[in-house]
């Protein structure tokens, strides 16, 4: 057996993870590329700390044969980014949900479920944080008159915003521009469309599609685990299940402000320099609020990202 070889994670499960090697080998079955693999045990025990898992979705790995169709991961490259949250049930273990990304693509509704601005929020203020970028997509435009008032705000701080829907494929051509030649994390509540727009920009996809549910109008969780969908010349999408909390893990209390564009343009006219906008005397984040100059939803999401640090405290 030849050295190691070069691959990448394109799905993890209990026991393992599925990889994708750059280059294919003669004896593996379908097109040569894809081995299960285990992880050896010294990665383990150096990443173990904090980590729920020593490798995620978009990994760069090195990868031994060990068995005709099996391997073990003897290898993580360094990553050039991470998606991580906290995990709650484990006491504030930070988990990574993906590496190796350029850009989060947040996937809202304008109808069914009715849009709502707050993960939204919750994405820019991590990708601030992390020197992502952001792409901002309200599908299932088929079903309003008029995009959500809230998208001339996102466009005025600057961040991209695409008009989809997956039903009669307006803006699709669009998205598909922005995913080209990039790693992307796809994200957003259940129901939005994520699974049907990536089926509209690859058919060969055949996602699961899911059912609104009717009583509270908020999507079903259909998709299970992250997986890694290459898309076009070295570009992927990957499609993460169940986010329902967007993380900002670690981030300290007195960083967000800065996080939101619009709140860190005004902040600098605050008296207090380490005013955090919360009925501080003389703050200049709640005048420009109430003059309008500051969206009051974006000062509310600002709010609740305080708030959730509050309950989940993380350093
Ligand atoms: N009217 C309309 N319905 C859509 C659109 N995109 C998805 N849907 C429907 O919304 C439901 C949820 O879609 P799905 O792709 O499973 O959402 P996901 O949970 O975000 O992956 C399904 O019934 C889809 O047929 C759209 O652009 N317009
Ligand atoms: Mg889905
Ligand atoms: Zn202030």
């Amino acid at each position: 057996m030849s050295g190691p070889l070069e691959a990448r994670v394109v799905r993890l499960d209990a026991k393992g993870c599925l990889v994708h090697l750059d280059e294919p080998q003669d004896d593996l079955s379908g097109d040569g590329r894809e081995l299960w693999c285990g992880v050896r045990g010294r990665i383990h025990l150096r990443d173990r700390r904090g980590q729920k898992s020593p490798v995620v979705v978009g990994d760069r790995v090195q990868v031994e044969r060990t068995l005709e169709d099996r391997g073990a991961v003897v290898g993580i490259h360094p990553r050039t980014s991470t998606l991580s949250r906290p995990d709650l049930r484990k006491g504030h273990i930070e988990h990574v949900m993906a590496a190796n990304v350029d850009q989060v693509v947040v996937v809202s509704s304008a109808n069914e479920p009715e849009f709502t601005p707050g993960l939204v929020d919750r994405v820019l203020a991590v990708i601030e944080y992390s020197d992502l970028e952001a792409v901002i997509v309200v599908n299932k435009m088929d079903l309003v008159e008029r995009p959500p008032y809230e998208v001339e705000t996102y466009r005025a701080l600057g961040y991209p915003v695409l008009l989809t829907s997956a039903e009669d494929e307006r803006g699709i051509e669009d998205l598909r521009a922005r995913l080209r030649g990039r790693v992307s994390v796809v994200t957003g509540h259940s129901g939005v469309g994520k699974s049907s727009l990536l089926n509209v920009l690859d058919p060969d996809l055949g996602l699961d599609v899911g059912r609104v549910n009717v009583t509270t109008r908020r999507g079903r969780h259909t998709t299970t685990a992250a997986l890694w969908i290459p898309f076009g010349e070295d570009g992927a999408v990957i499609d993460t299940a169940g986010i329902r909390e967007f993380g900002l893990f670690g981030i300290p209390k007195r960083d967000v402000p800065w996080l939101f564009r619009d709140l860190a343009q005004v902040a600098p006219g605050c008296h207090y320099p380490d005013c955090l906008h919360l009925h501080e005397p003389k703050c200049a984040v709640e005048e420009a609020v109430e003059s309008g100059e500051v969206a009051a939803f974006r000062y509310d999401s600002y709010l609740r990202i305080l708030e959730s640090l509050d309950e989940n405290v993380t350093r």
